[in-house]
């Protein structure tokens, strides 16, 4: 397959650059280049192999996208929220799986070490994370607990001078290559805990999961502790019960609502040059009403989506962003880009469905990014217990 050429212009309808510092742009832009140079060349490729390309690890850390707002002294960039967001936003307008890669890193690994761990356990694992010498994973999920992860069966025991671990997890991001997993597990009281688990414990393997149809850049596999014996400082001291993963969700769906916003305008961008270079009955598609209408709509919601993860991230900067929020923007971002994938699909003709255009991988990929980090339906319910005070879910 030949390597492609990367044309991608950002939309910015509504002068968001202008509510952004010149950090935040410089940021943004070295993202951008690196994917341009680094990720589009070979994406397609890489899906279709179902491969991750592990030599994006060091451009990863090299642009900050490992630990963005973790602070410089164990190895973050020490950026703000909006910074975060914008490199999660380039990073998506490349594949859902890079950004994925990137948001499990940041948000569900360093993010818990750094706010629950240690000093020591942040002194050991941070910065190798944030230099990507280390990768790790997230375990949640597990084969009958996905939206209602307060029932897992993963435990630990007490065993005296270490815990033993047993049960499984499933559908873990970057679990088949990862050093480090920061796992959830009921202890004896069943209060949940988060706990460090190293490649190489005897008893722990992570097969990988094959035949996605989605996200094929991102590697997803299993997590298996069978009587692992965890050495007692591994437990991460300062969390208990489900607000620990919750909490670290709480990042990493902020991080997709920006994200997907980036597989949005990538799709909104080839659409918007192909209408203009694609001749049917003797003039371009784009000067068809109903292909207008479907560009006008798409910009319109692009523009909607980026004032919101950008207010989202000042308040988030301000620490006064809610689990809410939050669901709301992640909800509506992947909400929008899966409709405008499916629209820029049409717009390109039957040549929507080849990996010429990045139409149908994204689209693909969205349907993970609408399922993880908590469902579509999960975050519209958490919002209708955010007004009504009622839960859904009791
Ligand atoms: P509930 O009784 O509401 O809450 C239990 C405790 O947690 C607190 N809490 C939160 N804390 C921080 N952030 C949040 N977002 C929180 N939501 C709730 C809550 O205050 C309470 O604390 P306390 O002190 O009173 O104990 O819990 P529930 O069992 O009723 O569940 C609520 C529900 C359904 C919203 C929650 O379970 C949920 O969000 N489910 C979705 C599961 C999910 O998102 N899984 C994601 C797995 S990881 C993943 O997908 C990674 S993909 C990565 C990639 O590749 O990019
Ligand atoms: P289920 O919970 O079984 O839901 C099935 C359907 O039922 C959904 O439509 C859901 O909205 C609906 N539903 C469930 N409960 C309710 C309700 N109360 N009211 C209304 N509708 C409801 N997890 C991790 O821990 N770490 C990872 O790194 C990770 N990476 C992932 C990568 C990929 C590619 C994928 C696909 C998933 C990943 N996940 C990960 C798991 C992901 O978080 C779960 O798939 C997700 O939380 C949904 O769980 P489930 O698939 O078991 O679906």
């Amino acid at each position: 397959m030949a390597a492609k050429t990367d044309v991608y212009q950002h939309p910015d309808y509504y002068l968001l650059d202008e509510l952004l510092t010149d950090e935040h742009k410089l940021i943004r832009d070295t993202a951008r280049a690196w994917v341009k140079k680094e990720v589009s060349p070979i994406v397609e490729e890489a899906c279709q192999k179902a491969e991750f390309p592990k030599q994006w690890i060091k451009g990863l850390a090299e642009i900050g996208a490992f630990g963005p707002y973790i602070p410089t002294e164990y190895g973050g960039a020490g950026l703000d929220q909006i910074s975060y967001g914008l490199i999660m936003q380039e990073l998506e307008r490349g594949d859902s799986g890079l950004r994925s890669t990137a948001s499990v890193q940041s948000s569900l690994v360093m993010y818990p070490i750094y706010s629950f761990g240690s000093e020591e356990q942040r002194k050991k694992y941070l910065p190798k994370l944030a230099s990507g010498e280390w990768m790790g994973c997230f375990g949640l999920t597990e084969p009958d607990h996905g939206s209602n992860p307060a029932g897992m069966l993963t435990n630990i025991k007490d065993k005296g001078d270490h815990y033993l671990l047993n049960g499984a997890k499933m559908w873990i991001s970057n679990s088949p290559f990862a050093d480090v997993a920061v796992v959830w597990a009921k202890d004896e009281e069943g209060v949940i805990r988060g706990i460090i688990v190293e490649r190489g414990m005897e008893g722990f393997s992570t097969p990988e999961t094959h035949g996605k149809w989605s996200l094929r850049a991102s590697a997803t596999g299993e997590l298996v502790f069978d009587n692992v014996k965890v050495p007692k400082e591994n437990l991460l001291p300062n969390i208990k019960g489900l607000k620990g993963p919750l909490s670290c969700l709480n990042s990493a769906r902020f991080g997709i609502a920006w994200g997907a916003m980036g597989a949005a305008m990538d799709c909104y961008d080839s659409a918007l040059r192909y209408s203009k270079e694609r001749i049917q009955f003797g003039r371009p598609i784009g000067g068809f009403q109903l292909t207008q209408k479907k560009l006008a709509e798409m910009i319109t919601e692009i523009t909607k989506g980026q004032l919101m993860v950008w207010r989202l991230g000042v308040l988030k900067n301000e620490n006064r962003a809610t689990p809410a929020q939050i669901s709301m923007a992640k909800r509506n971002s992947v909400h929008t880009a899966l409709t405008i994938a499916r629209e820029a699909r049409q717009i390109h003709g039957g040549m929507g469905i080849t990996g010429e255009y990045p139409i149908m991988r994204h689209m693909m990929n969205l349907e993970s990014v609408v399922t993880y980090e908590g469902t579509h339906d999960i975050h519209l319910l958490i919002t209708g217990y955010d007004v009504t005070g009622i839960s859904a879910f009791e």
